[in-house]
């Protein structure tokens, strides 16, 4: 297919290719990133890319929609299947207007909405004051323990029985512990509240069995496809009937016009890739990696924040642990190979744009088959970059390094795996 890119925009070509380089030359630990087949990719580039269809299968306003509609409701019963959802709408274009979708079906604007506190792992949807959530909905928060940096049931439930919210929203972003869904869904229910997850970052973990589900309790569950889940870019929301027509009308066509088949399509090829054995053994693997690569971190004397990981990520204290702060130490490693993002941590004293942690993840290399021999060497490569901070050479080194590693392990849907 690039063939024809090639001959028509070289320009557009060239950075793809060298795009291509880097996301298999380098380490991608960002948490959030993943590598999609060549089965969802080939999706994402098909001519589905060329139809409208405004509405829902079978109640649509534009005609031609024979494959479209068996497309879309293949989409929804996979969705459901795995996820053992009643309701769901596969529309949503990504993770933010599937939050918003959420909060305009089921809210007044002012209306309060609990949440995480954003420096201690909650979303920019999740209330920011620079978003659309916290300048239209009042949000308030709680956030994680002082001294275990993990989620406090109790005083989640006393914020939640004072503030007596509409919502009360789980599932984060930089959160590296398990989420206790029922706990929040039996705080949401004992306040009268709506229960809500954002699940965009385990999504896969969960549909795996790896982590616990928000599912068949939780109100209303929103995520992305394309992190753990290794889909296309996109959001689904899934939610108890009784909220399924408001949930549909607020995305179309309260926010979206037309939806984005292709999308659709490639999400219906990921819920069936979820389905299969090798997901279940890959979404394990992600968690051993993740709980290997802090171990084998913490030897190297890194300060994870909560100690350790239950899940796919994990938030390094990098100013308590080397002395020095969050931005240079990412910038460092990406010289070296090592591709993650600087990111505040509880309690954070430090500015966003320069704050005390970075965030890394596994879901990305254990797509390309690494396992715990190489998230040692992966803790090595970022105990030396600690130490090379501002050497450009040990870090060109230590690139070289990465590199010869990454060629061992060909990364899907580059290398045609
Ligand atoms: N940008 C995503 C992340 O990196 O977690 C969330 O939307």
């Amino acid at each position: 297919m690039n063939s024809y890119l090639k001959e028509s925009d070289p320009e557009i070509y060239n950075l793809i290719e060298e795009e291509k380089k880097l996301e298999s030359e380098k380490l991608r630990l960002i948490p959030s990133e993943n590598y999609a087949s060549c089965a969802v990719l080939e999706t994402t580039g098909s001519i589905l890319t060329n139809k409208y269809s405004e509405g829902y299968p079978k109640k649509r306003y534009y005609e031609g929609q024979q494959a479209i509609d068996k497309i879309e409701l293949l989409a929804i019963k996979r969705a459901k299947k795995l996820f053992g959802a009643e309701h769901v709408n596969v529309q949503p274009n990504s993770g933010s207007p599937a939050n918003m979708a959420v909060y305009f079906a089921l809210l007044e604007m002012g209306d309060k909405i609990l949440g995480m506190n954003l420096s201690h792992g909650g979303h920019l949807t999740h209330g920011s004051p620079v978003n659309f959530s916290g300048k239209y909905y009042n949000f308030i928060s709680y956030g994680v323990d002082k001294e275990t940096e993990m989620l406090d049931m109790d005083e989640v439930r006393k914020i939640a029985e004072k503030e007596k919210p509409k919502i009360i929203l789980s599932g984060f972003t930089a959160y590296p512990r398990r989420v206790d869904f029922k706990a929040f869904h039996k705080i949401a229910e004992s306040v009268g509240a709506i229960s809500m997850a954002d699940i965009s970052h385990i999504a896969g973990l969960i549909a795996a069995g790896v982590h616990p589900s928000p599912f068949p309790f939780t109100d209303v569950v929103t995520t992305t496809t394309h992190k753990t889940l290794r889909g296309p870019r996109g959001a689904i929301i899934l939610c108890k009937k009784k909220f399924g027509k408001a949930v549909d009308k607020a995305v179309f066509p309260g926010l979206q016009g037309g939806p984005h088949e292709h999308s659709i399509a490639a999400k219906a090829v990921a819920f069936k890739e979820a389905e299969r054995p090798e997901f279940k053994e890959y979404a394990k693997q992600i968690v051993k990696n993740a709980k290997a690569l802090a171990e084998y971190l913490m030897e190297n004397g890194f300060k994870l924040v909560s100690d350790g990981t239950d899940t796919h990520l994990i938030l390094i204290n990098v100013v308590k642990s080397k002395g020095i702060s969050g931005k240079p130490f990412a910038k460092a490693l990406d010289k070296a190979g090592i591709i993650c993002n600087f990111n505040t941590i509880p309690f954070d004293r430090r500015p966003p744009f320069d704050p005390s942690g970075v965030r890394i993840g596994t879901p990305a290399i254990t797509s390309r088959g690494m396992k715990e021999t190489e998230m040692k060497k992966i803790a090595d490569f970022m105990l030396k970059v600690s130490e090379n901070i501002d050497n450009e050479e040990a870090l060109t080194k230590i690139a070289e390094e990465v590199k010869s590693m990454c060629s061992e392990f060909p990364a899907p849907g580059i290398e045609r795996i």
